[in-house]
């Protein structure tokens, strides 16, 4: 079992995806271990996104991260991390294969709806920033053997 962390960026929020794209999570058979909204700010912003600092597009996308309240959740299952990175799709929405969240909802390259670890040591990076160790939890589900062997 592996853990990613996952951001349903502001404009997620704002278009009112949030529930559509966490179900398609839960639908393929990753589960849910930490889930919460919150106000991203600047510092926490810019820690999340510090290898792109020097890049010219970061001043907006910290605007765009802060611009709006989030959801953020870590998302476990087996090879989290590909399996998420592989339902995104590519960065940019205008070029993401149809099926993929960005390619079925985004147009955008910073407007991307999601936000998911690029890395198992990022995601463990990731999370720790995002999340108290507290926060996140580990539990069965009903049925699992059914879903992964
Ligand atoms: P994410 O969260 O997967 O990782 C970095 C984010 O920066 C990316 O999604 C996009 O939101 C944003 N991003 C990446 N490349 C570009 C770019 O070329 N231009 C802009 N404006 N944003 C980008």
């Amino acid at each position: 079992m592996q853990r990613t962390l996952v951001i349903f960026k502001p404009d997620c929020v704002q278009r009112r995806l949030v529930g559509q794209i966490l179900q398609r999570f839960e639908a393929k058979g990753l589960r849910i271990a930490a889930l919460k909204m919150i106000q991203v700010s600047k510092e926490l912003g810019e820690q999340h996104y510090a290898e792109h600092k020097e890049r010219p597009f970061f001043p907006g996308l910290i605007r765009f991260i802060t611009g709006g309240p989030v959801v953020v959740a870590v998302i476990a299952g087996p090879e989290a991390v590909a399996v998420v990175r592989g339902m995104m799709g590519k960065t940019s929405g205008i070029e993401a294969a149809p099926g993929t969240i960005r390619g079925d909802f985004s147009v955008s390259k910073q407007n991307n709806l999601i936000h998911g670890s690029d890395s198992p040591e990022s995601a463990a990076r990731e999370i720790a920033l995002w999340f108290q160790p507290e926060e996140i939890l580990d539990y069965d589900l009903a049925g699992q053997d059914w879903v992964a062997e």
